[in-house]
């Protein structure tokens, strides 16, 4: 038995700080329609879809950050979006940043099967960056400034004939994210993701090894719980400011099926069969077999590191 899906990971190219939602929306429906038309069933656009990445600005009331915000999902401008992919049956993962009727800010995700509906919402939880104007570093990253953690914790969802997970960005750095959704039997996990080419606080750290990291986070995850992986990047220069691409594809052995070539909007499309993920899952990464919880203490009930025989206070 198998089970395909042909995947497309819609990667965005830069969006300057001055182009509207309107203009963002059309971008993203061109590429959900050219995926449609070469036979996608999924698409996968990126973390804060419709606009620029607003947290490398830095702002002392954060109310004036409030417009990069979606109060509503959908709303009238991402409302042409939801209605191309119902009309082409083709589902989709969107990140944006989220203001909820409450107030909080949450750097959010959502996916929407083939019938339009929202099957699950993801809110990030691991923040990185600063919450104050650091002078020190060559640029901001003030993702704790703008967003609260994320409160829904990482769930999966039985949908489009299989079991699905989503994920943001820097979530991507932390094993404990794929593995709270391998334990749930995740097969494909979509994520979106904003990465600077530089470091601002280690001006030697190279693009390559930056991209290295991504790539060594993503296949790792992937084999390690025995899941696809679909990353979709914002890349290139946003006002001066370069993020990096190579989008890709990864299976449950860990190898890139596919990447982007270039820094624009492209799409990245395989068509991968589910099913590849029963070997891992059932041989190696048995989780029933295998894992040992009682040994795991530290995973689930410590923050940060506790040395033995240093003071910790
Ligand atoms: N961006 C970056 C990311 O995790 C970062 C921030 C880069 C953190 C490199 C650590 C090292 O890919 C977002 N948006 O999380």
């Amino acid at each position: 038995m198998s089970r395909p899906l042909t995947l497309a990971v819609a990667q965005s190219g830069p969006i300057q700080k001055a182009e509207g939602r309107q203009a963002v929306v059309a971008r993203l429906c061109k590429m959900l329609s050219d995926a449609a038309d070469a036979g996608a069933d999924l698409v996968v656009f990126t973390e804060l879809a419709l606009t620029t990445f607003f947290p490398r600005y830095y702002e002392e009331d954060r109310a004036d950050m409030d417009h990069w915000f979606e109060a509503q999902m959908p709303n009238p401008s991402v409302q042409p979006l939801f209605d191309m992919a119902k009309e082409k049956s083709v589902g989709f993962y969107l990140g944006y940043a989220e203001l909820t009727p409450e107030g909080q800010h949450f750097n959010t995700s959502i996916i929407v099967d083939k019938s339009g509906n929202q099957v699950g919402k993801y809110r990030k939880v691991h923040l990185p960056g600063h919450d104050e104007f650091d002078p020190d570093r060559s640029f901001q990253h003030l993702e704790k400034r703008y967003f609260e953690p994320g409160n829904l914790g990482f769930n999966a969802w039985n949908t489009m004939d299989g079991v699905m997970g989503m994920c943001i960005c820097n979530d991507r750095r932390w094993p404990e994210t794929f593995r709270e959704m391998g334990l749930q039997g995740v097969e494909l996990v979509m994520l979106g993701y904003n990465t600077p080419s530089s470091n601002s606080q280690m001006p030697s750290e190279t693009s390559d090894m930056r991209k290295f990291h991504n790539r060594l986070c993503l296949q790792s995850a992937a084999y390690q719980n025995s899941t696809f992986i679909a990353a979709s990047a914002k890349a290139g220069d946003e006002d001066g400011h370069h993020l990096y691409g190579e989008s890709c594809i990864v299976d449950p052995n860990g190898e890139i099926l596919a990447m982007a070539k270039t820094e624009e909007d492209e799409l990245v499309i395989a068509t991968i069969d589910l099913d590849a993920t029963r070997f891992g899952k059932e041989t190696v990464f048995d989780f029933a077999r295998h894992r040992r919880p009682e040994h795991y203490g530290r995973i689930g009930s410590q923050t940060g590191v506790i040395v033995p025989g240093q003071d910790t206070d």
